[in-house]
């Protein structure tokens, strides 16, 4: 029982620390305060600034209340408001038409990582299994990281992040936790507090490396390089465990050759970092056992980004430390869960014969582009949850000539009036966490959260899965899973996956899935064919692109790189009191926030003629936007880098920094390169 009025929820955002809450319910209708949970021993009492003001977001005035029809131009912002059914109608019809002129892969449900729940999420499968509608390839995010894990390891899991707790030294890569997944500093400062050390590697100086012993910072996307020049040390100097990897790896002769071609003298040139430092933290890496590589998102951002999260997962294999409590890696957690979720993603109902469509190409699918709707018929119906996608996708301009097409229906289920939403034909209010039952992977850690309603209904609002089973059975299934609720499908899941009931799960807030140790850290086999972590992947086992790739862990060469148009490097990372487009509306946000603005370096500040606070305009082929100067010595020079995903409508031109980002994917499985764009930069004139 938890004191006062403080009831027992979890967080839905698309954050690794997933945190266990403790929400202060003032009434039905009404909540105060927002706190992590105490009692789970990952979430540890913790939980981000922007959650704990919670109250500010679900009791936001701006909250969409009904549901509403366009009656202006597409994009125009112009609604009037229409009943539930008629709504409902109206897509049911739009999704026959649809089906009847071009097949029913011409209807594409799209979900996206506004709410990551099991249910309120991934619920939208059934409706795209049930009519055979295009599936979804779930790229925007995770995919690059994912490829270069599943490349060495096998399967995204690994060590328990709360061992980093017992770990001497802790090597933090390519992630920025102090903003993007605080619970992980927890654990961190515990070993710290025993003496551990933190290395922090990045391409700027984050709240991240401001917390750290050491802070190492790259050129964008040399990663590899830096890894590369690691192991070399960790070989000629001894630290390799030889026989570890003899027994658990496919480390060889050709593999060695190949590092011993990679000095520090050379990785310096390619990452920008210092010989001695690359020697220092290579030694310090190698000269303890209990080193715990935690690996980020962001440097996989990049058209290499799969390569070089393969070569720096090659840094415990080579020690050995993956062997040693405190110590190996740990990326993700994303196949320890092993739920059974036939029926509530309706797996049963599933055709795989039905055409993949990537979500970070809506633009391109949008467009018609024939790779991009793999020589399938053009997308003319959506529906989308949970996604902001004019706002979050790459190259953000195709995007919106996408969705601002005559003969495409679109269905956005929102919280607020989103770019995105703005370009619908039909908006419906959608309920936020507090209002809805829902089950978590915990991407960070080993529980699986559980988050039990909170509040009623808002106003007209409908959950995620309430609109899910009313499409459907406006269009004549008789599925079952769309006549159960929330809670019945969770506890289904629940019990056919030997994970307990949806009642004990509601009750304790949480399902421990830690894996016993010897599974956690791979120390018989890792989970590949041959049991061996793999310094030689197979990357055309891991997707379309595979041949791109070189089966060593290596620097690739293709990222974006600066020319004498584009002299720039962009880098476009999050911002700590936004949750990429979620959380720009509310006040508090925005204000620490502030507005958009770019960090340039003041020795490329001195050549261009830009001051400290003038306007800039930086840009390339796909687009420009002008937006002040922040001129400081964060990065390296001729790297400039814009944080958080502002609305369009912050920016003049009416489109943000995504329209600079190109939507290729990233080998070899998909992915965006969010991280990875050339752009010029010069100081705004006056007219
Ligand atoms: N420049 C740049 N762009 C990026 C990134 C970057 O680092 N830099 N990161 C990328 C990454 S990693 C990701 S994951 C994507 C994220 O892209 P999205 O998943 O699209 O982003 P969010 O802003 O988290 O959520 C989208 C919307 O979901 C809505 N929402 C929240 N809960 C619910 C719900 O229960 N029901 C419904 N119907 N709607 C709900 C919110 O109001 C919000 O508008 O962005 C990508 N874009
Ligand atoms: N406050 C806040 N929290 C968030 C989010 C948010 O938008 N705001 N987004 C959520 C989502 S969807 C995700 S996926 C996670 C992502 O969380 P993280 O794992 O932290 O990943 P990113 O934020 O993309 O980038 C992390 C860091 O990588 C750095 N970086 C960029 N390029 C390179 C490179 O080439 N090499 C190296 N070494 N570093 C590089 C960036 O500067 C950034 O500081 O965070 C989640 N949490
Ligand atoms: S956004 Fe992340 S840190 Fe904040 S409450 Fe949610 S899971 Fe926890
Ligand atoms: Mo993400």
């Amino acid at each position: 029982m938890l004191s006062n009025n403080f009831v027992k929820t979890a967080c839905p955002h698309d954050c690794p620390s997933a945190c266990a809450l403790e929400v202060e319910r003032l009434s039905s209708t009404k909540i105060g305060r927002v706190r992590g949970s105490a009692e789970n021993n990952y979430t540890s009492g913790v939980c981000c600034t922007k959650v704990a003001r919670y109250a500010e977001r679900v009791h936001h005035p701006d909250r969409l209340r009904q549901p509403m029809r366009r009656i202006g131009a597409k994009g125009s912002g112009e609604f009037a408001p229409i009943s539930w059914d008629d709504a409902l109608d109206e897509i049911a019809e739009n999704f026959t038409r649809a089906t009847q002129t071009y097949g029913s892969e011409a209807v594409w449900p799209y979900h996206s990582g506004g709410n990551m729940g099991v249910i309120q999420r991934y619920g939208l499968d059934r409706l795209r299994h049930a009519f055979r509608y295009s599936r979804q390839q779930t790229t925007i995010c995770v995919t690059p990281a994912e490829s270069g894990w599943k490349a060495g390891v096998g399967e995204l899991r690994g060590c328990d992040p709360r061992e980093m707790a017992e770990a001497e030294l802790i090597l933090m890569w390519g992630g920025n936790p102090v903003s993007t997944q605080v619970n992980a500093m927890t654990h961190i400062s515990r070993a710290r507090k025993r003496g551990a050390k933190l290395i922090v590697v990045d391409v700027y100086r984050t709240p991240t490396i401001a917390a750290a012993d050491i802070a190492v910072i790259v050129r964008p996307g040399t990663d590899a390089a830096l890894a590369l020049g690691m192991m070399h040390v960790l070989l000629k100097e001894g630290f390799a465990d030889e026989a570890y990897l003899a027994r658990l790896t496919d480390f060889d002769d050709d593999v060695r050759c190949h590092i011993e071609s990679w000095p520090p003298q050379r990785a310096a040139e390619v990452t920008g970092v210092a010989v001695e430092q690359i020697v220092e933290i290579a030694r310090l890496y190698g000269q303890t056992k209990r080193s715990f590589l935690r690996l980020g998102f962001g440097f996989t951002r990049s058209r290499n980004g799969a390569a070089s999260m393969h070569a720096v997962s090659c840094l415990p294999a080579v020690t050995g430390s993956w062997a040693h409590k405190g110590g190996g890696a740990f990326f993700l957690a994303l196949a320890n869960w092993r739920l059974d979720t036939t029926v509530a993603h309706g797996l049963d109902m599933r055709d795989l014969n039905t055409r993949i469509l990537d979500q970070s190409r809506v633009g391109a699918v949008l467009t018609g582009e024939p790779d991009a709707l793999k020589d399938g018929p053009p997308v003319a119906a959506m529906i989308m949850q949970n996604a902001n996608s004019a706002n979050v996708a790459a190259n953000s301009r195709k995007v919106a000539h996408g969705l601002s097409r005559e003969d495409l229906f679109l269905c956005v289920h929102e919280q607020f009036m989103t770019p995105t939403a703005r370009y619908a034909d039909i908006v419906l209010p959608a309920a936020m966490f507090l209002e809805a039952d829902d089950i978590f992977y915990g991407l960070g850690h080993t529980y699986i959260t559980a988050g039990p309603r909170v509040l009623d209904r808002f106003e007209q609002s409908w959950t995620n899965h309430e609109v899910v089973c009313g499409i459907a059975r406006r269009l004549g299934s008789d599925h079952p899973s769309f006549r159960m609720s929330a809670v019945e499908l969770i506890d289904a899941t629940l019990r056919a996956s030997n994970r307990g009931t949806a009642a004990e799960a509601f009750e304790t807030g949480w399902v421990e899935c830690a894996e016993p140790f010897e599974d956690a850290h791979f120390t018989n086999s890792f989970p590949t064919a041959d049991g061996k972590f793999h310094f030689k992947p197979d990357w055309t086992a891991i997707g379309p692109h595979g041949d791109q790739m070189r089966s060593l862990p290596d620097f690739l060469q293709n990222y974006e790189v600066a020319d004498r148009e584009h002299p720039f490097r962009l880098v476009a990372p999050p911002a700590r009191t936004f949750l990429n487009t979620t959380f720009t509306e509310t006040d508090s946000s925005r204000k620490r926030e502030g507005a958009p603005y770019v960090i340039v370096h003041p020795d490329d500040a001195a050549r261009e003629a830009v001051t400290d606070g003038a306007l800039v305009v930086i840009g390339n082929r796909r687009g420009q936007l002008a937006l002040p100067a922040k001129i400081d010595q964060s990065g390296r020079p001729g790297v400039v880098i814009v944080e958080g995903i502002w609305p369009n409508d912050d920016f003049s031109g009416g489109l943000g920094v995504n329209q600079l980002i190109g939507d290729d994917p990233v080998p070899p499985n998909g992915g965006s390169a969010f991280h990875d764009t050339a752009v010029w930069l010069r100081p705004q004139r006056s007219r």
